[in-house]
């Protein structure tokens, strides 16, 4: 550990002992400033943008409403009082690394803007992690510094100190400070356009999750795209539902809405009960805009199957929708084509589905009028993005793969011969992240010879738009919307005292898209309830990873190479199991 940060470590447990933190100095009584490189530089942050909208509402969580003048302010004081304790110069962190756990309210964003002020990268951590995982995201990130919403001091104090790292709980200020037109003193100038912006940690195949690093320049190109596409503007209104640690909660809902001026209605959760409330009531502000994955689209049809039986109620509910909502979106799963319908029948929206993932932000997108939408489709590369479907050359020599189809906002050309023909799904562009962090050789196993991003989806070109078919992997599961490493589940799961062998699976469901199922052998004489394994589970894994199904067998076939057809075994098992994969494709 650097003396620097031994030395602040110590002052912040003096700090955190009187929970409270030194008053935020005032830098005179210049106005609020940003610089002129941050407004004219191309690849400037979201926050370079908010105080030309001012007193307009940015937000409206918990704690209130906050304008975007507050949360600027806000941001500006907390990111001195970062720098003041990390004693950096020229109040540029240069990218060192700024971990928070915050809930989803105006802390998070304050958090994040005031990371990105410090010239820092931001890494949001989850509260529904296991510490080991937080252990291993603040490590691996090489945090200089923990930043801990008030209601998360006291989880993260132990990790903090095993790993001594400075703790620095958000201040009162952050949650309701008044704006100050004075005195906040200026951003200092900085060229954004490479530096680091955010890292989100996803599971891949293999190994322990990887920090996956985007620029400002590709958060930005991921935010303008979906803002042109969508037809964002100012006047919208987006409940927020979604975990604020993956780019759907983070880009697509929380910043497409800051970038244009609109406001961000924040739920501390999902709760089905509550989304629906805000759907029907008049209050202002008014929602128009949702986002959610398919699973939510699902646990919001089983309330309203419960609650809403009267036909004068269910009447009212779609015209309402109709009415006050202009768009609705699912991604970051597959949407069954039930889901799809029985949205439509309900609401009288039919949800336009796009598709995305952690390294390349947003790629596909169906159109916004409703009539060009095509059910069970991804439809077409966003601005900017550059897509192509290969498959493997069995020439080694010469192109890395065969061409099938190659596209682009504009248009898409198939290869002759190659019409509707499935294979993996590459992206290039400015939204597509600049490297895994601390892991220079995958990164460069993530993209071709000749520099596309392989994402591992499986994909085709049909009737001018383009649909997923499931991961080339059967290791991946995707499960509520989060990605799950099978791998990494029986990992652990191999650390339990009465199992023996275990193959995690994901089962087609029609609710989680897919559930976690562990098929597991016990050592002989143990026996083992779901019930039990699922206490010891959630010690080590997120909520979602933990197997919502437990198979016990006598033995877990493998091949002569020692490895298990998990296809097989989900087909051995689950002969007439339905999901969300196999149920939305002609
Ligand atoms: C939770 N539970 C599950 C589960 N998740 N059971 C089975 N499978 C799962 N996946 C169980 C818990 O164990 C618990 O059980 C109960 O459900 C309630 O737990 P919870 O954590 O409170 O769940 P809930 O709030 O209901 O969560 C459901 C959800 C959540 C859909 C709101 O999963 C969610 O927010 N998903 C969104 C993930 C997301 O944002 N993905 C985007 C990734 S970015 P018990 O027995 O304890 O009651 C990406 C790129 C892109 O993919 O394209 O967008
Ligand atoms: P993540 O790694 O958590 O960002 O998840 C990205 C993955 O989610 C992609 O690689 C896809 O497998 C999946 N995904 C996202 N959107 C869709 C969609 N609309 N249809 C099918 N799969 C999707």
């Amino acid at each position: 550990v650097p003396p620097r940060v031994v030395m602040t470590f110590q002052r912040l447990v003096c700090a955190l002992a009187s929970r409270q933190l030194a008053p935020i100095r005032h830098g005179g009584s210049r106005p609020l400033h940003v610089a002129h490189a941050a407004r004219s530089d191309k690849s400037a942050p979201v926050f370079t943008r908010a105080l030309a909208f001012g007193e307009r509402v940015a937000l409206v969580d918990q704690h209130g409403v906050h304008t975007y003048k507050d949360l600027y302010c806000r941001s500006l004081r907390l990111s001195q009082e970062i720098c003041r304790l990390l004693e950096c110069a020229g109040q540029d962190l240069q990218e060192e690394r700024i971990s928070f756990m915050c809930s989803n309210d105006v802390s998070y964003v304050v958090a994040q803007w005031a990371s990105w002020m410090s010239g820092g990268i931001a890494v949001p951590l989850f509260r529904k992690h296991p510490q080991a995982d937080l252990e291993y995201f603040i490590q691996d990130s090489r945090s200089s510094v923990v930043l801990a919403g008030q209601e998360y001091v006291e989880l993260l104090s132990p990790v903090v100190r095993k790993l001594g790292v400075p703790l620095l709980p958000l201040p009162p200020a952050v949650y309701n400070g008044a704006a100050e037109e004075h005195g906040v003193g200026e951003l200092p100038e900085r060229d954004w356009r490479d530096r680091g912006a955010m890292i989100i940690y996803t599971s891949g195949t293999t190994g322990r999750p990887k920090g996956v690093l985007s620029t400002h320049h590709n958060i930005r190109a991921v935010v303008t795209g979906l803002v042109h596409k969508w037809a964002w503007t100012k006047d919208d209104v987006i409940l927020h539902v979604l975990p604020l640690h993956h780019v759907h909660g983070v880009v697509n809902k929380l910043l497409c809405p800051l970038w244009v001026g609109a406001t961000c209605v924040m739920l501390p959760e999902f709760s089905a009960q509550l989304v629906w409330e805000k759907f029907l009531s008049s209050e202002t502000p008014r929602i128009n805009v949702f986002m959610a994955v398919p699973t939510i689209y699902t646990k919001l049809m089983d309330y309203y199957d419960k609650h809403f039986t009267q036909p004068h109620v269910q009447d009212f509910v779609r015209a309402v929708c109709e009415e006050k909502i202009r768009l609705m979106v699912s991604g970051s799963a597959a949407l069954p084509l039930p889901v799809l319908e029985k949205w439509k029948n309900i609401t009288g929206h039919t949800l336009l589905e796009r598709y995305g993932m952690t390294e390349i932000g947003m790629a596909l997108s169906n159109p916004l009028t409703v009539a060009a939408r095509l059910p069970g489709s991804v439809g077409t590369p966003l601005p900017g993005v550059e897509v192509r479907i290969v498959s493997e050359n069995p020439q080694k020599e010469g192109c890395p793969y065969i061409l099938h189809a190659e596209g682009n906002e504009k248009d898409t050309r198939v290869t002759p011969g190659f019409k509707e023909k499935e294979g993996e799904l590459l992206v290039r562009g400015p939204t597509v992240f600049r490297e895994y962090w601390g892991k220079p050789e995958e990164t460069k196993k993530a993209f071709t010879s000749d520099g596309w991003f392989k994402t591992g989806d499986t994909a085709m070109f049909k009737d001018g738009s383009y649909w997923i078919r499931g991961r080339t992997s059967v290791d991946i599961i995707k499960t509520g919307g989060y990605k799950v490493s099978a791998l990494e589940v029986e990992r652990l799961l191999l650390a339990h005292p009465s199992i023996k062998d275990v193959a995690v699976i994901g089962v087609p469901d029609m609710t989680w898209g897919q559930r976690v199922t562990a098929v597991v052998t016990l050592e002989e004489g143990h026996s083992l309830s779901h019930r039990e394994l699922k206490e010891w589970a959630r010690g080590v894994l997120a909520p979602y990873a933990v197997p919502s199904e437990l198979l016990l067998v006598e033995e877990i076939p493998r091949n002569q190479m020692g490895k298990i057809n998990k296809r097989d075994l989900v087909r051995q098992f689950y002969p007439h199991s339905q999901g969300a994969p196999e149920a939305r494709h002609p």
